[in-house]
Protein backbone atom coordinates (compact mmCIF):
# COMPACT_ATOMS: atom_id res chain seq x y z
CA UNK A 1 0.00 0.00 0.00
CA UNK A 2 1.18 3.45 -0.89
CA UNK A 3 2.64 5.63 2.01
CA UNK A 4 0.57 8.65 2.87
CA UNK A 5 2.63 11.28 3.93
CA UNK A 6 3.01 14.48 5.68
CA UNK A 7 4.93 17.55 4.53
CA UNK A 8 5.62 20.33 6.93
CA UNK A 9 7.28 23.06 5.38
CA UNK A 10 6.10 24.26 1.31
CA UNK A 11 8.70 26.57 0.68
CA UNK A 12 11.55 25.86 -1.82
CA UNK A 13 12.87 22.80 -0.88
CA UNK A 14 9.70 21.37 0.13
CA UNK A 15 8.06 22.03 -2.86
CA UNK A 16 10.88 19.97 -4.81
CA UNK A 17 10.69 17.57 -2.47
CA UNK A 18 6.37 17.02 -3.46
CA UNK A 19 7.53 17.53 -7.22
CA UNK A 20 10.10 14.28 -6.69
CA UNK A 21 7.13 12.47 -4.91
CA UNK A 22 4.35 12.99 -7.46
CA UNK A 23 6.35 12.90 -10.68
CA UNK A 24 9.10 10.67 -9.76
CA UNK A 25 9.20 8.25 -6.86
CA UNK A 26 6.64 5.47 -6.36
CA UNK A 27 5.33 3.53 -2.72
CA UNK A 28 4.06 7.35 -1.45
CA UNK A 29 1.85 9.83 -2.03
CA UNK A 30 1.70 13.19 0.10
CA UNK A 31 -1.59 13.68 1.44
CA UNK A 32 -1.02 16.47 3.65
CA UNK A 33 0.73 19.79 3.81
CA UNK A 34 1.47 22.79 6.74
CA UNK A 35 3.64 25.52 6.58
CA UNK A 36 3.48 28.66 8.76
CA UNK A 37 2.13 30.73 5.53
CA UNK A 38 -1.49 29.18 5.36
CA UNK A 39 -1.43 30.85 1.86
CA UNK A 40 0.78 28.85 0.12
CA UNK A 41 0.23 25.56 2.14
CA UNK A 42 -3.42 25.67 0.57
CA UNK A 43 -1.73 26.61 -2.99
CA UNK A 44 0.53 23.92 -2.70
CA UNK A 45 -2.13 21.52 -1.26
CA UNK A 46 -4.31 22.17 -3.53
CA UNK A 47 -2.38 21.88 -6.83
CA UNK A 48 -1.77 18.35 -5.25
CA UNK A 49 -5.23 17.41 -3.64
CA UNK A 50 -3.51 17.36 0.13
CA UNK A 51 -5.45 18.23 2.98
CA UNK A 52 -3.97 21.59 4.58
CA UNK A 53 -2.99 21.14 8.43
CA UNK A 54 -2.65 24.55 10.74
CA UNK A 55 0.59 23.58 12.38
CA UNK A 56 2.97 21.01 11.95
CA UNK A 57 1.75 19.34 15.06
CA UNK A 58 -1.85 19.07 14.02
CA UNK A 59 -0.24 17.21 10.81
CA UNK A 60 1.72 14.66 12.78
CA UNK A 61 -0.69 14.13 15.21
CA UNK A 62 -3.74 13.22 12.12
CA UNK A 63 -4.52 9.76 11.73
CA UNK A 64 -4.27 9.83 8.04
CA UNK A 65 -0.34 10.64 7.77
CA UNK A 66 1.62 7.79 8.46
CA UNK A 67 4.90 9.34 8.04
CA UNK A 68 5.98 12.83 7.92
CA UNK A 69 8.82 14.83 6.24
CA UNK A 70 10.43 18.36 7.79
CA UNK A 71 11.54 21.06 5.32
CA UNK A 72 9.99 23.77 7.74
CA UNK A 73 12.68 26.69 8.64
CA UNK A 74 15.94 25.40 10.72
CA UNK A 75 14.86 26.26 14.04
CA UNK A 76 11.15 24.51 13.93
CA UNK A 77 13.21 21.22 13.19
CA UNK A 78 13.65 19.70 16.54
CA UNK A 79 10.35 19.86 17.81
CA UNK A 80 8.41 18.15 14.74
CA UNK A 81 10.90 15.58 14.90
CA UNK A 82 10.32 15.25 18.97
CA UNK A 83 6.50 15.15 17.80
CA UNK A 84 6.70 12.57 15.29
CA UNK A 85 9.11 10.22 17.74
CA UNK A 86 6.00 10.94 20.42
CA UNK A 87 3.57 10.02 17.81
CA UNK A 88 5.83 6.93 16.58
CA UNK A 89 5.88 8.46 12.57
CA UNK A 90 8.88 7.85 10.31
CA UNK A 91 10.16 11.15 9.85
CA UNK A 92 12.96 12.30 7.33
CA UNK A 93 14.42 15.68 8.11
CA UNK A 94 16.58 18.39 6.46
CA UNK A 95 19.28 19.68 7.78
CA UNK A 96 19.92 20.57 10.81
CA UNK A 97 18.37 18.24 12.58
CA UNK A 98 18.32 21.46 15.43
CA UNK A 99 20.31 24.20 15.46
CA UNK A 100 21.80 23.53 19.27
CA UNK A 101 23.32 20.77 20.66
CA UNK A 102 20.68 20.70 23.51
CA UNK A 103 18.34 20.20 20.49
CA UNK A 104 19.80 17.54 19.07
CA UNK A 105 20.54 15.45 22.27
CA UNK A 106 16.82 15.85 22.77
CA UNK A 107 15.88 13.74 19.83
CA UNK A 108 18.78 11.60 20.87
CA UNK A 109 17.37 10.58 23.70
CA UNK A 110 13.60 10.54 22.59
CA UNK A 111 14.94 8.09 19.93
CA UNK A 112 17.09 5.92 21.80
CA UNK A 113 14.16 5.38 23.91
CA UNK A 114 11.58 4.67 21.43
CA UNK A 115 14.58 2.01 21.17
CA UNK A 116 14.56 1.93 17.14
CA UNK A 117 15.40 4.13 14.34
CA UNK A 118 12.73 6.66 13.22
CA UNK A 119 14.76 9.81 11.66
CA UNK A 120 16.34 10.19 8.76
CA UNK A 121 18.32 13.10 8.13
CA UNK A 122 18.28 15.20 4.26
CA UNK A 123 22.03 14.48 4.19
CA UNK A 124 21.82 13.32 0.36
CA UNK A 125 25.03 12.67 -0.30
CA UNK A 126 25.33 9.65 0.80
CA UNK A 127 23.26 8.33 -1.70
CA UNK A 128 24.87 9.83 -4.79
CA UNK A 129 26.60 7.47 -6.82
CA UNK A 130 30.17 9.42 -7.09
CA UNK A 131 30.66 9.24 -3.39
CA UNK A 132 29.28 5.99 -3.45
CA UNK A 133 32.22 4.64 -5.81
CA UNK A 134 34.54 6.58 -4.08
CA UNK A 135 33.49 4.81 -0.35
CA UNK A 136 34.10 1.73 -2.12
CA UNK A 137 37.41 2.41 -3.33
CA UNK A 138 38.24 2.98 0.17
CA UNK A 139 37.05 0.51 1.72
CA UNK A 140 38.11 -1.97 -1.37
CA UNK A 141 41.74 -0.98 0.01
CA UNK A 142 42.82 0.15 -3.45
CA UNK A 143 44.21 2.89 -1.76
CA UNK A 144 45.59 2.01 1.34
CA UNK A 145 44.43 3.25 4.71
CA UNK A 146 43.32 7.02 3.94
CA UNK A 147 44.98 10.03 5.63
CA UNK A 148 43.20 13.07 4.12
CA UNK A 149 39.89 13.93 2.59
CA UNK A 150 40.18 17.00 0.92
CA UNK A 151 36.27 18.22 -0.28
CA UNK A 152 35.86 21.77 -2.64
CA UNK A 153 31.97 23.79 -2.16
CA UNK A 154 31.43 25.88 -4.72
CA UNK A 155 27.97 27.90 -4.53
CA UNK A 156 27.14 30.14 -7.59
CA UNK A 157 25.90 32.61 -5.30
CA UNK A 158 23.87 33.06 -2.04
CA UNK A 159 20.93 35.03 -0.16
CA UNK A 160 20.86 38.01 1.13
CA UNK A 161 19.97 36.60 4.73
CA UNK A 162 23.10 33.78 4.08
CA UNK A 163 25.28 35.01 7.21
CA UNK A 164 29.01 34.02 7.49
CA UNK A 165 28.34 31.36 9.96
CA UNK A 166 26.31 29.63 7.54
CA UNK A 167 29.42 28.63 5.52
CA UNK A 168 29.64 26.37 7.69
CA UNK A 169 26.21 25.62 9.85
CA UNK A 170 24.61 25.36 6.19
CA UNK A 171 27.10 24.48 3.55
CA UNK A 172 29.95 22.79 5.39
CA UNK A 173 27.86 20.38 7.11
CA UNK A 174 27.62 18.37 4.10
CA UNK A 175 31.32 18.12 3.43
CA UNK A 176 31.52 17.10 7.60
CA UNK A 177 29.02 14.36 6.92
CA UNK A 178 30.46 12.99 4.10
CA UNK A 179 34.08 13.02 5.67
CA UNK A 180 32.94 10.80 8.33
CA UNK A 181 30.63 8.72 5.71
CA UNK A 182 34.18 7.87 3.78
CA UNK A 183 36.67 7.72 6.56
CA UNK A 184 34.49 5.76 9.26
CA UNK A 185 35.79 8.89 12.19
CA UNK A 186 34.22 10.63 13.75
CA UNK A 187 35.60 14.49 14.17
CA UNK A 188 38.30 15.73 17.39
CA UNK A 189 38.98 19.27 16.94
CA UNK A 190 38.18 22.24 14.33
CA UNK A 191 40.17 25.23 12.65
CA UNK A 192 38.65 27.84 10.26
CA UNK A 193 41.01 30.03 8.66
CA UNK A 194 39.58 32.84 5.79
CA UNK A 195 41.77 34.30 3.17
CA UNK A 196 41.31 37.95 2.39
CA UNK A 197 37.52 38.18 1.30
CA UNK A 198 35.83 37.60 -2.03
CA UNK A 199 35.29 40.88 -3.19
CA UNK A 200 31.62 39.60 -4.76
CA UNK A 201 30.47 38.33 -1.53
CA UNK A 202 28.58 41.42 -0.16
CA UNK A 203 31.23 41.19 2.67
CA UNK A 204 30.60 37.83 3.93
CA UNK A 205 34.06 36.14 5.39
CA UNK A 206 34.49 33.92 1.80
CA UNK A 207 36.14 31.79 1.06
CA UNK A 208 36.40 29.63 4.22
CA UNK A 209 39.07 26.63 4.89
CA UNK A 210 38.25 24.58 7.51
CA UNK A 211 40.56 22.14 8.86
CA UNK A 212 39.41 18.66 11.09
CA UNK A 213 41.53 16.83 12.87
CA UNK A 214 39.64 13.29 12.94
CA UNK A 215 40.23 10.88 15.97
CA UNK A 216 42.12 8.34 14.16
CA UNK A 217 44.22 11.25 13.21
CA UNK A 218 43.28 11.39 9.70
CA UNK A 219 43.01 15.04 8.41
CA UNK A 220 39.67 16.50 6.43
CA UNK A 221 39.97 20.12 4.79
CA UNK A 222 37.02 21.89 3.50
CA UNK A 223 37.12 24.72 1.22
CA UNK A 224 33.59 26.65 0.96
CA UNK A 225 33.38 29.33 -1.71
CA UNK A 226 29.49 30.75 -1.90
CA UNK A 227 30.28 33.50 -4.61
CA UNK A 228 32.25 31.94 -7.08
CA UNK A 229 30.09 32.70 -9.27
CA UNK A 230 31.19 30.39 -12.38
CA UNK A 231 28.55 27.18 -11.33
CA UNK A 232 28.33 24.60 -8.59
CA UNK A 233 30.86 22.37 -7.84
CA UNK A 234 31.73 20.14 -5.78
CA UNK A 235 35.18 18.56 -5.25
CA UNK A 236 36.40 15.76 -3.42
CA UNK A 237 39.40 13.57 -3.05
CA UNK A 238 40.95 11.24 -0.49
CA UNK A 239 44.59 10.92 -0.44
CA UNK A 240 45.56 7.03 1.11
CA UNK A 241 48.43 5.62 1.96
CA UNK A 242 49.17 4.34 -1.27
CA UNK A 243 46.59 5.87 -4.51
CA UNK A 244 44.22 8.65 -4.25
CA UNK A 245 40.19 8.37 -5.32
CA UNK A 246 39.33 11.71 -6.37
CA UNK A 247 35.36 12.95 -7.66
CA UNK A 248 35.52 13.01 -11.15
CA UNK A 249 33.72 15.75 -13.17
CA UNK A 250 29.84 15.36 -13.44
CA UNK A 251 29.74 16.32 -17.45
CA UNK A 252 28.53 13.48 -19.89
CA UNK A 253 30.96 14.60 -22.54
CA UNK A 254 33.89 17.09 -23.32
CA UNK A 255 33.37 19.79 -27.09
CA UNK A 256 36.24 20.77 -28.12
CA UNK A 257 35.82 23.91 -30.36
CA UNK A 258 37.11 27.27 -31.17
CA UNK A 259 41.20 25.75 -30.17
CA UNK A 260 39.48 24.92 -26.60
CA UNK A 261 37.50 22.25 -25.05
CA UNK A 262 34.44 22.65 -22.85
CA UNK A 263 32.02 20.33 -20.43
CA UNK A 264 29.42 21.38 -17.95
CA UNK A 265 29.81 21.78 -14.76
CA UNK A 266 25.82 21.88 -12.65
CA UNK A 267 24.12 25.27 -12.32
CA UNK A 268 22.88 24.51 -8.70
CA UNK A 269 22.20 21.82 -6.11
CA UNK A 270 19.20 20.46 -7.80
CA UNK A 271 21.35 19.61 -10.71
CA UNK A 272 24.18 18.03 -8.78
CA UNK A 273 22.39 15.84 -6.50
CA UNK A 274 19.02 15.69 -8.25
CA UNK A 275 19.58 11.99 -8.70
CA UNK A 276 20.67 11.77 -4.61
CA UNK A 277 17.63 13.10 -3.74
CA UNK A 278 15.48 10.42 -5.28
CA UNK A 279 18.12 7.87 -4.19
CA UNK A 280 17.83 9.56 -0.81
CA UNK A 281 13.68 9.42 -0.82
CA UNK A 282 13.57 5.55 -2.41
CA UNK A 283 15.29 4.62 0.62
CA UNK A 284 13.47 6.75 2.94
CA UNK A 285 9.79 5.10 1.47
CA UNK A 286 11.45 1.73 1.69
CA UNK A 287 12.42 1.94 5.76
CA UNK A 288 9.40 4.21 6.57
CA UNK A 289 7.11 1.73 4.91
CA UNK A 290 8.24 -0.86 7.80
CA UNK A 291 8.09 2.12 10.26
CA UNK A 292 11.68 2.75 10.27
CA UNK A 293 14.26 5.15 8.79
CA UNK A 294 17.51 4.68 6.42
CA UNK A 295 20.93 5.93 5.63
CA UNK A 296 21.97 9.26 7.66
CA UNK A 297 20.79 8.90 11.13
CA UNK A 298 19.70 11.65 14.22
CA UNK A 299 23.63 10.70 15.52
CA UNK A 300 24.08 12.24 12.36
CA UNK A 301 22.86 15.21 12.59
CA UNK A 302 23.45 15.71 15.54
CA UNK A 303 27.33 15.08 14.79
CA UNK A 304 27.49 17.63 12.33
CA UNK A 305 25.51 20.46 14.41
CA UNK A 306 28.21 20.22 16.96
CA UNK A 307 31.09 20.00 14.38
CA UNK A 308 29.75 23.27 12.05
CA UNK A 309 28.98 24.91 16.05
CA UNK A 310 32.69 24.51 17.29
CA UNK A 311 33.63 25.56 14.01
CA UNK A 312 31.44 28.76 14.46
CA UNK A 313 33.51 29.20 17.73
CA UNK A 314 36.69 28.12 15.95
CA UNK A 315 36.09 31.26 13.70
CA UNK A 316 35.36 33.82 16.70
CA UNK A 317 38.22 32.65 18.67
CA UNK A 318 40.62 32.51 16.36
CA UNK A 319 41.77 29.30 17.45
CA UNK A 320 41.44 25.21 17.54
CA UNK A 321 38.50 24.32 19.39
CA UNK A 322 37.88 20.49 20.68
CA UNK A 323 34.88 19.01 19.30
CA UNK A 324 32.88 17.10 22.44
CA UNK A 325 31.00 14.48 21.23
CA UNK A 326 28.72 12.53 23.57
CA UNK A 327 29.41 8.45 23.07
CA UNK A 328 27.18 7.32 20.52
CA UNK A 329 24.77 4.85 21.32
CA UNK A 330 23.92 1.79 20.07
CA UNK A 331 20.68 2.81 18.37
CA UNK A 332 23.46 4.17 15.85
CA UNK A 333 25.95 2.04 14.54
CA UNK A 334 28.94 2.64 12.39
CA UNK A 335 28.09 4.29 8.45
C1 LIG B 1 22.04 24.67 0.91
O1 LIG B 1 21.25 24.76 2.07
C2 LIG B 1 22.33 23.26 0.61
O2 LIG B 1 21.97 22.36 1.32
C3 LIG B 1 23.20 23.04 -0.56
O3 LIG B 1 23.45 21.69 -0.80
C4 LIG B 1 24.51 23.76 -0.33
O4 LIG B 1 25.35 23.62 -1.43
C5 LIG B 1 24.27 25.24 -0.07
O5 LIG B 1 25.49 25.85 0.21
C6 LIG B 1 23.35 25.41 1.11
O6 LIG B 1 23.10 26.79 1.31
Amino acid sequence: MSLQVGVIGVGMIGQDHIRRFTNTLAGASIIAVSDVDAKQAEKVGAAINANTYTTGEELIAAKEVEAVIVASWGPTHARYVLACIAAGKPCFCEKPLAETVEDCEAVLDAETKHGTRLVQLGFMRRFDAQYQAMKETIQSGQIGAPLIFQGGHRNPSVPGYYTANNALTDTAVHDIDIARYLLDDEPAAITVKAPRKNSRGNGLADPLLTLIEMRSGALVAIETSVNIGYAYDIRGEVIGESGVVTLAETNPVVVKTNGGFFGRVPADWRERFGDAFTAEFRAWIAAAQIGGAAGPSAWDGYVATVTSGSGVKAIASGRREVIALRDRPALYSLH
